[in-house]
C-alpha cells in the first residue's frame, strides 16, 4: 500500500514537471526569445576591399578565383562588370543602354542572369566575354534580385514574394510570400543562396532577412547598420543604402556593400543573443 502511493506522489510530480516546462517554453515563445524562428544576427567586419563608389550595386555574386560579379543600376550607368575581390578593379564590363537600369544578378553555369528595375526584360550574358546572349521577358511584377542553388533561380521584384524560376524557360515555377511571424516581408531586394537559405537585403534597411526557401518563412534577421554609419561617419556622405549580398561557398566568406559604397566587406555572422 504504501509503495503504491509513493509510486502515485512520483507519478504526480512528473507529471506537474512536464507541464510546468512546456508552459515556460511557450511562455519564452510569446515573449519572442530563443526559438529557432527567432534568431537575430550582428556581423564583424573580416576584412575590407575597395569598392568602385560610382557603381549603383544592385545585385553581386562570388564567381570564385577571387572574383565577384556585379549588377550596376541607373539608366546611363548601368553594367554588369567582372571585379578582382582585392583591389575592387573592374576586370571587364558590359555597358547597358540608356533604357535599361541593371538590377539582380545570378551565375548559373557559364551564364549570368540578370533583370532590370521597370521593364519587364531581363538578359542574359557569358560569363566569359560578358557579351549579351539572349534577352527574355521577367514575369515578375518587377526586376529586383536574383540568386539560384545551382538549379532554379530566385527572384524578387520589391514585393513580398520570393519567386522560383525555371532557368530554361524563364518562366515562374513557384512563389511563396515571405513572412516574419505572420508579418508579411516588403521590399525584397538583392538576394544570395547561402546553405539552403535564401537571403535578402530589404531596401532602405540594414537588415538581411534570412528566408527559408521552401517556405518563405524568415528564419533570421542579420542587423548590419555599424558599416553604413561607419562610411557616413568617415564623411563618405553620398552613400547610398546597403545593398548586395555575396558567398564564397567554397570558402564560407560573406561579402557585403551597397549602393555608391567605396567599401566592400568580408563580414562573419553571429548570434547577438
Ligand atoms: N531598387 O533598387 C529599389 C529596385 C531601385 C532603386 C532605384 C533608386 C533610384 C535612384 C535614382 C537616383 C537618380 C540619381
Ligand atoms: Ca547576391
Amino acid at each position: 500500500k504504501y509503495r503504491t502511493v509513493s509510486l502515485l506522489i512520483s507519478a504526480v510530480v512528473f507529471v506537474s514537471i512536464l507541464i510546468l516546462v512546456s508552459i515556460s517554453s511557450n511562455m519564452r515563445n510569446a515573449f519572442g526569445s530563443d526559438t529557432k524562428l527567432d534568431r537575430i544576427y550582428s556581423v564583424e567586419v573580416v576584412n575590407e576591399f575597395p569598392h568602385d563608389p560610382n557603381a549603383f550595386t544592385q545585385g553581386l555574386l562570388y564567381a570564385g578565383n577571387d572574383t565577384l560579379f556585379e549588377s550596376t543600376g541607373i539608366n546611363g550607368h548601368s553594367s554588369v562588370r567582372k571585379v578582382a575581390l582585392r583591389t575592387g578593379k573592374v576586370e571587364a564590363i558590359h555597358k547597358m543602354q540608356y533604357s535599361y537600369f541593371g538590377e539582380g544578378l545570378t551565375l548559373l553555369g557559364d551564364r549570368l542572369f540578370q533583370v532590370n528595375w521597370l521593364t519587364e526584360t531581363g538578359f542574359i550574358y557569358d560569363r566569359n566575354n560578358l557579351s549579351k546572349i539572349n534577352m527574355f521577358t521577367n514575369q515578375m511584377q518587377d526586376g529586383w534580385g536574383l540568386a539560384t542553388d545551382g538549379k532554379v533561380l530566385f527572384g524578387s521584384d520589391g514585393t513580398s514574394t520570393l519567386y522560383q524560376i525555371d532557368p530554361q524557360t524563364l518562366k515562374v515555377i513557384e512563389k511563396h510570400i515571405v513572412k516574419y511571424k505572420g508579418h508579411e516581408v516588403h521590399n525584397l531586394n538583392e538576394l544570395e543562396y547561402v546553405n539552403g537559405e535564401v537571403w535578402a537585403n530589404v531596401w532602405q534597411t540594414d537588415c538581411i532577412a534570412r528566408i527559408s526557401s521552401k517556405d518563405g518563412h524568415v528564419l533570421g534577421w542579420i542587423y548590419l547598420p555599424k558599416l553604413r554609419e561607419g562610411l557616413l561617419a568617415a564623411g563618405n556622405t553620398k552613400i547610398d543604402v546597403l545593398n548586395g549580398i555575396a558567398w564564397d561557398q567554397e570558402r564560407n566568406r560573406l561579402f557585403v556593400t551597397g549602393k555608391l559604397w567605396p567599401k566592400l566587406y568580408e563580414i562573419q555572422v553571429q548570434p547577438l543573443k
